[in-house]
């Protein structure tokens, strides 16, 4: 769907309700954003989330509801943890010894005497036949990384403990292009750490 489209919507649903805008459209509206379930993924957004990129601005309202700018500022101290692997496919689940759903998954590791928290997370997805952006910002709230030890990030829609919701209308779902992703991890008072990581082409896959 073109931006044009997804902003005709938008403005169809704010200006004349739901009922008017398209009547096959079910008023079921989960999360409460104004967008009805049906309509979410018209416009590529999450129907469990009100704000799918996070940037403070609710789905209905949002002029680019799938694009946050980037609000991690450059200052602190330097890093004391590093990303030591991050996976955008061919995803494994230890716990359970099978492969995963394709997911953005970050393990960081901490080289300091001192577990870390309050972390936060803003990434880009980037379709290479379209040039499509997407972007967004989660507090990562509840993550921390034990002195000395590691911790894994998961982002997806797979609703398991300690998993943080993605977008399951992103393109990363949609487009079967390859796709360029850009990471960056802070934890509060300290410098964000960045990544870059290159999907092949082939959408993301459910494992097996
Ligand atoms: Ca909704
Ligand atoms: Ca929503
Ligand atoms: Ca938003
Ligand atoms: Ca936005």
């Amino acid at each position: 769907m073109t931006l044009l489209s997804k902003t005709s919507l938008l403005a169809m649903i704010a200006a004349f309700g739901i009922a008017t805008a398209a009547p096959v459209l079910a008023a079921q509206d989960t999360d409460g954003d104004g967008v009805p379930d049906s309509a979410e993924p018209l416009i590529q957004t999450d129907p469990l989330n009100a704000d799918t990129d996070g940037d403070g601005i609710n789905d209905l309202k949002d002029k680019n509801p799938v694009f946050a700018a980037n609000p991690i500022k450059a200052d602190g101290a330097a890093a004391p943890f590093t990303i030591k692997e991050a996976l955008v496919e061919n995803n494994y689940d230890y716990a359970a010894r099978k492969n995963a759903t394709d997911h953005l998954e970050l393990q960081v590791a901490n080289s300091t005497a001192k577990a870390l928290t309050g972390f936060s997370i803003y990434y880009t997805i980037k379709d290479n036949d379209t040039g499509t952006t997407e972007g967004y910002y989660k507090k990562l709230d509840g993550f921390s990384v034990p002195a000395g030890g590691d911790a894994r990030i998961h982002l997806d829609e797979s609703g398991l403990p300690g998993h943080y919701r993605a977008n399951p209308n992103s393109i990363y779902k949609t487009s079967m292009a390859a796709k360029q992703f850009t990471v960056e991890l802070k934890a509060d008072g300290f410098q964000p750490v960045s990544v870059d990581i290159a999907k092949d082409k082939g959408g993301a896959e459910k494992a097996d």
